[in-house]
This record gives structure tokens, sequence and C-alpha cells, in this order.
């Protein structure tokens, strides 16, 4: 990596720290990626990292015969919670393969319908809890939009309901949970040797966070157990009682629990950081919104109280292009790691096998194969023929290869679902003149984002019936 551009200020032995702070690892990154270019390396302590971020280098770290996913230090310190679960498993360990392939149709298209009904209540939820808001107080959008996504993926995977919005405070397994991630971050960038020593008192908080998250978990799956339940309709369900596709073994308890502890992680703060940065787009992009909420009243017109059907999820088109422009501006998770598997090169500098790369999604997504005016929220970006035209490897809020997101349908079905539903309902006030301010966890998210709600009352007509009113007007 020597010869690759690098902050200025490095410090001999300690390397790139000046300038950077821990509380905004990827905001930092992404200034350096613009003073310094698509691909840089930094120092910490000896180890180089490199950064890439230009369109055509991620596709060659795409490339899965040169590159694998790579589990960066950050993501093995939640190997204490998450041990070899999906998203924090070695390439080598066998029960990624295994839990892959037993937890694949837990993800298919059949499941999803499977999991609408859920889905929806929860969104229902979310729905009369905003309804005490109207004309009256303002809503914490991050904090509902976590609410909804852990009791969707704990109902949905699980039958477990966390009842979050009958709770002033988040539920004590999302508070262990958040602890716990934000002290295995801490960790990743502890200092050697001094550092151990000066977060005693943090790593015993964090080994009981980690016991009491393993506690809860392991009462979920012997009620399971316990209730003669052999139904593979759920997440656990299929964990429990669905064989290998291949080999008919089964996957062992506690890899069943650090799956149930994975998708938990993954499926909530990913998703609720999503929603939350779509409706602060819709909230500042009038037009867009007025476009996206024409495509809901075209088909739930003025219904007081619509219930989507799993079709109609998918006939939101324009809704989910919203989705995925915010997911451009600010996918939320934000980086994610590759490491060469032979010596190689990537974009004609050199790279050994072994090295690692973060590849910065929100500057991938701000390259110049994106046009002139990258920071702009344009939702027709993702029009059909205009994603065509784009390089394949543009768009990555997913990762990228095998080990990409498994919970991608899942979540885009869940936010459009919840999306639709909330623009059909209300009119998003920005009584605040709300200014976007991201908080970096292991996911990104607006913080300190409220908006004021009303009811709508005027819905965009259908064209029909508006045209024919014209002519009847015309006519009499
Ligand atoms: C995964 C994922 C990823 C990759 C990472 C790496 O490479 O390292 C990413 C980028 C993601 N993911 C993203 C996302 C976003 C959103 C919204 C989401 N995501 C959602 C979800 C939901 C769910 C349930 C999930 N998700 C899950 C998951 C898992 C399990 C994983 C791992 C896979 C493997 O196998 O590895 C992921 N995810 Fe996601």
């Amino acid at each position: 990596t020597t010869g690759l551009p690098h902050p200025a200020n490095r410090i001999p032995l300690v390397g790139d720290v000046v300038g950077t702070s821990p509380a905004t690892p990827v905001q930092d990154a992404m200034r350096q990626a613009r003073e310094l270019g698509p691909i840089f390396a930094r120092q910490f302590f000896g180890n180089d990292v490199v950064f890439v971020s230009g369109a055509d280098l991620v596709a060659e770290v795409a490339d899965e015969d040169r590159f694998a996913k790579h589990v960066a230090p950050s993501l093995a310190r939640i190997r204490a919670i998450a041990g070899d679960g999906l998203f924090t498993a070695f390439n080598e360990e066998p029960n990624w393969q295994k839990a892959h392939d037993i937890l694949l149709p837990a993800f298919s298209l059949q499941s999803m319908r499977g999991y609408h009904p859920a889905m929806l209540e929860v969104a229902n939820r979310l729905v009369a809890s905003w309804d005490e808001h109207v004309d009256r107080r303002p809503v914490e959008v991050a904090d509902d939009m976590t609410r909804l996504t852990l009791d969707t993926i704990g109902l949905t995977g699980f039958a477990f309901d966390f009842e979050s919005f009958q709770r002033p405070d988040p539920h004590p397994f999302v508070q262990a949970l958040v602890r716990g991630l934000a002290h295995a971050q801490a960790k990743a960038r502890e200092l050697p040797w001094i550092g151990p020593i000066l977060n005693k008192g943090a790593d015993e908080q964090f080994a009981k966070d980690a016991s009491f998250l393993a506690g809860v978990v392991d009462d979920v799956i012997r009620e399971r157990k316990e209730s003669g339940d052999t139904s593979t309709d759920d997440m656990l369900g299929l964990m429990l009682n669905a064989p290998h596709p291949v080999d008919g073994t089964v996957l062992d308890d506690t890899n069943i629990r650090n799956q149930v502890i994975t998708f938990l992680i993954a499926g909530h703060e990913t998703t609720s950081g999503a929603l939350s940065f779509a409706l602060y787009y819709l909230l500042k992009n009038p037009t867009v919104l007025a476009k996206a909420q024409a495509e809901v009243d075209a088909l739930w017109g003025d219904q007081e109280n619509p219930q989507p059907t799993y079709e109609e999820v998918g006939k939101l088109r324009y809704v989910r292009q919203v989705l995925n422009e915010a997911l451009r501006l600010w996918p939320t998770a934000a980086a994610f790691s590759r490491e060469a598997i032979v010596d190689t090169t990537i974009g004609g500098h050199s790279i050994k096998k072994g090295q690692w790369v973060v590849v910065l999604a929100p500057m991938l997504h701000r390259d110049k194969v994106w046009g002139d005016n990258v920071e702009a929220f344009d939702p027709g970006r993702f029009d059909p023929e205009r994603e065509k035209a784009r390089p394949v490897h543009a768009f990555k809020p997913f990762g990228t290869g095998e080990r990409a997101c498994i919970g991608r349908q899942f979540a885009l079905h869940e936010a459009t679902l919840l999306l639709g539903m909330i623009i059909h309902r209300y009119r998003l006030l920005d009584t605040f003149d709300y200014q976007l301010k991201i908080k970096e966890t292991l996911t990104l998210k607006p913080t300190g984002f409220r908006l004021d709600l009303a009811r709508r009352t005027e819905r965009v007509k259908p064209l029909a019936a508006a045209v024919s009113r014209e002519t009847t007007k015309a006519a009499g």
C-alpha cells in the first residue's frame, strides 16, 4: 500500500489519527476521500487500512475471484455478542455456509408473503401511536422507526413481541444491545496496552450485557422448543426444524442463539435508519413527496384506514425509489470490508494477499457515474432505464457478493409498506426546520429529527376521475 495517498500529519508509530473522531468515523473518512481521492490509505499503529470509493475501483474489489468479505476489527469485536452468526462469521467457518443454506428460504419471496401480516400489524401500531401526535406534539422519527423495525423482526423472525410502542424507553434487550455494540466499537479503536486498563469498568458492563442478551434469546428458543411447534414458517422455526438441504444436519443451539441476535441487530438498526433518512428527504422535497403521494392515492384514494396487501406493496415503485435514493445518499450500513485473497491490484496499485480494503459506500454513491449533482435527492435516478445505464457496482447499500445482505427484500418490503402508509395518511410539517445531523453507531441515523403531523384531507384525485369531472364541467 506504499504509494497510496494518505492524510497529511502522519505521526510516526501511531499513524493517521489527526482530524478524525471516534464519534464520526464514516463522516471523517468521507471528508478524507473528498480530499485524497477514490483510493487512499490510513495507518493505525502499524496497520494499513485502504479506503476505496471510486465506482471502477469498487467494481474491482467486488470481483469474488480476487476479493472476499473481510471481518474487520470493528466487526470482529461484535463476535463477543453475535459469535459465528451470519454477519460476523469468518468466511472459512463451516457454520457460515451451513446457516446460509438453511436460512436462505426464510428470505424468499414466499416467506415475505408470510411475514406481511405481522409487518402490517406493526405498521398499524406506529400509525396508532402517530395519530396521538397529530396536531398536538412532534414525533421523534428515529426512535419510532427503531420501535417499528425491532417489533417487526421480533414478530416475523421469532414470534417474540418487544411491544416497543407501549414503552417510553427502549426495551431492556435493546438497551443492552446498543451499549454492547457501542462498547465493541470503542474496543476496536482502543489504544494498545493502556486501553484495557482504562476500560475495565466498561468491559465488565459488556460481559453483563452479553450474558443478558444470550439469556433472553435462550428463553425464546426454549419456549419454542417446549411448545412442541415444529413448523418452519419463521426464521426460528427454520433454524430449529429445517435440516440442511444437502447434508441433513441441523444448526447447533449456540449457533441458533448467535443467528437470533444477529437478525435482531442487522434487522432493525439499518432499516430504521433507512426509513428515517427517507422521511427526512420527503420532508425536505415537497415535489418528490407529492409524486409519492400520488402513487399511494392511486391505490387507496380516500380510504380512512387502508390495509395494504402484499401485492400492493410491490406496486409502490416510486416509494421504493425514494427509499433507494435515501440509501444512496446515506447507506445506513455505510462501510463494508473486502480482503484480497490473492496478490493483486486495485486501479493499478499493488495489493498483497491478506490486505483489507474498506468500501466507503456513501462516497461510492457520490461518484461521477451518478452525474453532476450527486447531493441532489432525485429518486428518478432509480427509474429502470437510468438504472440500466449505470455500472452495476455503483450502488452497494447491501454489500456485495455471496456475503451480501440476506435481509434486503425483507427490509425493502417492510420499509415500503410503512412509508406508503405514512405518506397516505399524514402531512409532514417541518415546524422545527430540522437540519440534518448524523449520528454514527454501528449504523448511520439522523439524530434529533422531529417533525409535526397533520392528517391529510386533500388526496390527489385519480386521473380518470379528474378528467371526467373536467369534461362534465366543460359540457355544463
Ligand atoms: C449483511 C449486510 C451487509 C454486508 C456486510 C458485509 O459485507 O460485511 C450489508 C452492507 C447490509 N447487510 C446492509 C443492510 C442494509 C439494510 C437496510 C439491511 N442490511 C437490512 C437487513 C435486515 C436483515 C434481517 C439483515 N439486513 C440481515 C443481514 C445478514 C444476516 C447479513 C449477513 C449476510 C451473510 O451471510 O454474511 C447482512 N444483513 Fe443486512
